[in-house]
C-alpha cells in the first residue's frame, strides 16, 4: 500500500442481492475513486448477522456480492475487496471503541430504531411501539427481543473505518449519522490517548444519495424489504424491472414536475437522473406534456439498458468461484496488514501489555 495516497474505505452487507440504491448511492461512486487512492471495499458479513439470516444464504450472498462489485466496475487490480470476518481486528477494535461509546448515543441511532420497529412487527408487537417517538428513552428489549449486536452495529462500523485510517468513506445519505458517530469516536479516542486515528470524511453523492422504495416512496429502498416489488435488484431480469417500475406507487396528478410533495414522482426522476447523468430539471423538461406512463416506460428501458452489461459480467464471473475466492484472499491479505498495524497501535495506547 502506498503510504501517501488517500485511503478510501467503504462496505456493504451481504444481506441479499444488491439494489439500485446500493449501486447509485454507493458502488457506482466507488468505481470512480479507484485512480489515485488506496481503496478498501469490505463485505461486512459480521454486520449481516445482526438481523435474521440463514448461514447458507449468507455464504452464498458473500461470494455473489464480490461478483456484483466487480461487475459494477470495481477492478480487483485497483481495489482491495475483502470479507470482514477474514480480517482479524474489526471485532477487536469495536470492543475498544465500545468502551468509549455512551449507550444513549447508540439508542438514538435512526437505523437502530428502524430495525427495532421491523423486528417488533415480525414479532407481532408492531402496535405496541408504533408511533412512539420516545423509544430511545425506553429499554426496547423490554418489549421486543432485540439482539445487542444490532445496538452495537455502529461501533463495529466505526471500527471498520478507523482500522484503515480512512480519509474518505463514500456512502448513501442513510449512513450520515453512523459516520458522525465514527468521527466522534475517533476524536474522543485521540483526545483521551493522543493522536491515533484520522477523522474520516463522509462522501455522499449529489444524485442518487437516497433511492426510495417503489411501493412506499417515503421509505428508503432496502434489500431486506419483505415486499420484493418495492426494490429493484441489480440482477432482476428485464421483464421484472419493467413490471416493478410500471407498478411503482405515484399519485393521481398527471404532469411531470419537481415537487417535494410528490415523493413517488421525485423518486422516479431521481433514479432517472442518477442513471442518465442528466439533471432532474432537464428530465422534467424532456417530459413536458407527457404523463407517468411515458416516464415509467422510458425509465424502465434506461435501467434495463444500464444493468445489462453489469448482469452479463456478473453471470460470467459466477462461473469461476475460484477466481472470486482468489480476489478475496488477496484483498484480505492487504487489509490484514493494515489492520494489524492499527490494532497494535491502539492496544499499546490503551495500556495493553505488549505481546512478545
Ligand atoms: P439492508 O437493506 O439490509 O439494511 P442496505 O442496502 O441498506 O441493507 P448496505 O448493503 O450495507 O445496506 O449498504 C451499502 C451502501 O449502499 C451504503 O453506503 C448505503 O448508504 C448505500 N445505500 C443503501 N440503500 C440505499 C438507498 N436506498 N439509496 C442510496 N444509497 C443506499
Ligand atoms: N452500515 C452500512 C454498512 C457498513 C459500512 C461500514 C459502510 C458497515 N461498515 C463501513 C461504510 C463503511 C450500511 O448499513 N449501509
Amino acid at each position: 500500500m502506498s503510504e501517501n495516497k488517500p485511503v478510501i474505505l467503504t462496505c456493504a452487507q451481504p444481506t441479499g442481492g444488491l439494489t439500485i440504491g446500493n449501486y447509485l448511492g454507493a458502488i457506482k461512486n466507488w468505481a470512480d475513486m479507484l485512480e489515485g487512492n488506496t481503496c478498501f471495499f469490505g463485505i461486512v458479513d459480521m454486520h449481516a448477522i445482526t438481523v435474521d439470516y440463514t448461514p447458507a444464504e449468507l455464504r452464498k450472498n458473500s461470494l455473489s456480492c464480490v461478483a456484483q462489485y466487480i461487475a459494477c466496475g470495481i477492478e480487483p487490480e485497483k481495489a482491495n475487496m475483502f470479507i470482514q470476518s477474514h480480517v482479524t481486528g474489526h471485532a477487536e477494535l469495536a470492543w475498544v471503541l465500545s468502551c468509549i461509546t455512551p449507550l444513549g448515543e447508540l439508542q438514538r441511532m435512526t437505523q437502530f430504531k428502524d430495525k427495532v420497529q421491523v423486528q417488533a412487527k415480525t414479532q407481532g408487537l408492531g402496535s405496541n411501539i408504533e408511533g412512539d417517538d420516545s423509544i430511545e428513552n425506553q429499554d426496547p428489549t423490554s418489549r421486543v427481543s432485540i439482539n445487542s449486536g444490532l445496538l452495537m452495529y455502529p461501533v463495529l462500523m466505526a471500527a471498520d473505518i478507523l482500522l484503515y485510517n480512512a480519509d474518505a468513506v463514500p456512502v448513501g445519505a442513510d449512513q450520515k449519522q453512523h459516520l458522525e458517530l465514527c468521527r466522534n469516536l475517533a476524536q474522543r479516542f485521540n483526545q483521551r490517548y493522543s493522536d491515533t486515528f484520522k477523522v474520516p470524511e463522509p462522501f455522499i453523492p449529489k444524485f442518487g444519495q437516497r433511492i426510495m422504495s417503489l411501493q412506499d416512496p417515503t421509505r428508503k429502498m432496502s434489500k431486506s424489504d419483505p415486499n420484493k416489488n418495492a426494490t429493484l435488484f441489480l440482477l432482476d431480469d428485464p421483464k421484472l424491472i419493467k413490471k416493478k417500475i410500471m407498478s411503482a406507487v405515484t399519485d393521481s396528478a398527471r404532469d411531470i414536475e419537481l415537487s417535494e410533495s410528490r415523493p413517488g414522482l421525485s423518486n422516479l426522476i431521481n433514479i432517472y437522473s442518477a442513471f442518465s447523468d442528466q439533471t432532474p430539471e432537464s428530465i422534467v423538461q424532456s417530459f413536458k406534456g407527457k404523463g407517468y406512463g411515458d416516464l415509467k416506460s422510458d425509465l424502465a428501458d434506461l435501467v434495463i439498458e444500464k444493468l445489462k452489461p453489469v448482469q452479463e459480467r456478473y453471470h460470467n464471473l459466477m462461473k469461476d468461484p475460484a477466481y472470486l475466492e482468489a480476489v478475496l484472499k488477496e484483498g484480505a491479505e492487504a487489509a490484514q496488514k493494515q489492520a494489524f498495524k492499527m490494532l497494535r497501535k491502539v492496544y499499546k495506547k490503551s495500556g495493553f501489555l505488549n505481546r512478545s
